[in-house]
C-alpha cells in the first residue's frame, strides 16, 4: 500500500546497530522508509518487518555509500514522488582499527575516511537539493563523542567524527535560508556490531568493549532521532551528546 501523505525518510546503514533501529522506529510511526546498505540480504529480510511494523511502503537500496556513482545511481532509481524525503538520517559509518598514528593502516584509514566523511557527502549533496526544492525537510547527522574529543589510538576515526561535527554545523548554515533543519546526534559507546567491524571479527576483543557496564543500545538513539525529528517544525534540536550513565567522557568509563 502507499499512502501518499505519509513522510519519506532515507535512512543510510539500515542494515544493523543504530540504522538498523531508526528504520524499525520510523517505521512504527507511519513513515514511508528508504532503508541504505550494502548487504542486499539483510535489507531484503528487513522490508517485510517494517511493513508489518507499521511502514506504508518501503524502498531497499543496496549500493556502497563510498562509491559516488552507484550512490548517485541508487538514489536517482527512485521514483519522482520518493524525491521528496522529509528526513535523512546520515547514519552509516563506521571504525576500521584502533592503532596508534605511527602504526596505523593507510588503507583503514581510506576507507573511513571514504565512507564517514565522503559517503556522508554523496548522499547529502543529491538529496539537499531535493529538500531545497521541496522548501522542506530535515537532515539527521549521526557523529559520536568520537567528534568531541579524541582518545588514545582513535586518530582517524575521531578525525571523521571531528569532520561530521563540523560538517553538520556548515549544513546548518547552508540550509537556514531554505528552511531546511539539520541535527546532529552524538551517541557514546553503543553496542551494535560497531566493535565486530572495528576488531575485523575479533569478537573477544570486541565484546570487550561493553563489558562491566550497560553500554548504550541503538534502540536508545532511535528513540532520540524520533524526538528530534517530530519537534514542531519551528524546534530544531541541533545537537545532542548521549552517552551511558558510566560513561564520562571519551575514554572514561566505569566498569564493575
Ligand atoms: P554497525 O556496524 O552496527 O552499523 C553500521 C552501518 O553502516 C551498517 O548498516 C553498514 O551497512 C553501514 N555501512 C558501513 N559502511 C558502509 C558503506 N561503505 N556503504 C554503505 N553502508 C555502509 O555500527 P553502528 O550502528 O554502531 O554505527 C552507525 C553509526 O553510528 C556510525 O556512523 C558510527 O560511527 C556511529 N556511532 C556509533 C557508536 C557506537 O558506539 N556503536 C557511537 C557513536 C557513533 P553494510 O555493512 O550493510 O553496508
Ligand atoms: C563510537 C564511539 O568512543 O568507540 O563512535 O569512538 S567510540
Amino acid at each position: 500500500m502507499n499512502v501518499p501523505h505519509s513522510p519519506i525518510a532515507i535512512i543510510t546503514g539500515a542494515t544493523a546497530g543504530i540504522g538498523e533501529a531508526i528504520a524499525r522506529r520510523f517505521a512504527s510511526g507511519g513513515y514511508r522508509l528508504v532503508v541504505c546498505g550494502r548487504r542486499g540480504d539483510r535489507l531484503a529480510a528487513l522490508v517485510p518487518e517494517l511493513i508489518a511494523a507499521g511502514s506504508p511502503s518501503v524502498r531497499p537500496l543496496s549500493f556502497d555509500i563510498t562509491d559516488r556513482q552507484a550512490t548517485e545511481a541508487a538514489l536517482k532509481s527512485l521514483p519522482t514522488d520518493w524525491k521528496q524525503p522529509g528526513l535523512l538520517v546520515n547514519n552509516a559509518g563506521l571504525a576500521l582499527g584502533l592503532d596508534r598514528i605511527q602504526e596505523g593502516s593507510i588503507s583503514d584509514w581510506d576507507t573511513m575516511i571514504d565512507t564517514n566523511i565522503k559517503g556522508l557527502l554523496y548522499i547529502t549533496a543529491i538529496v539537499s537539493r531535493w529538500m531545497v526544492q521541496a522548501g522542506t525537510g530535515h537532515i539527521i547527522n549521526i557523529g559520536s563523542i568520537a567528534g568531541r574529543e579524541v582518545y588514545p589510538a582513535g586518530n582517524v576515526y575521531c578525525a571523521t567524527k571531528f569532520a561530521v561535527d563540523a560538517l553538520s554545523k556548515a549544513m546548518r548554515i547552508d540550509l537556514m535560508d531554505a528552511g531546511i533543519r539539520v541535527s546532529q546526534i552524538a551517541p557514546g559507546a553503543a553496542e551494535t556490531e560497531f566493535s565486530q567491524v572495528r576488531f575485523k571479527g575479533d569478537s573477544a576483543r570486541a565484546e570487550g568493549v561493553y563489558q562491566g557496564f550497560t553500554p548504550l543500545t541503538g534502540n536508545d538513539i532511535a528513540e532520540i532521532a524520533w524526538w528530534v525529528a517530530r519537534a514542531p517544525a519551528h524546534v530544531n534540536i541541533a545537537d545532542v551528546l548521549v552517552l551511558p550513565t558510566a560513561q564520562a567522557s571519551a575514554g572514561l568509563i566505569r566498569r564493575s
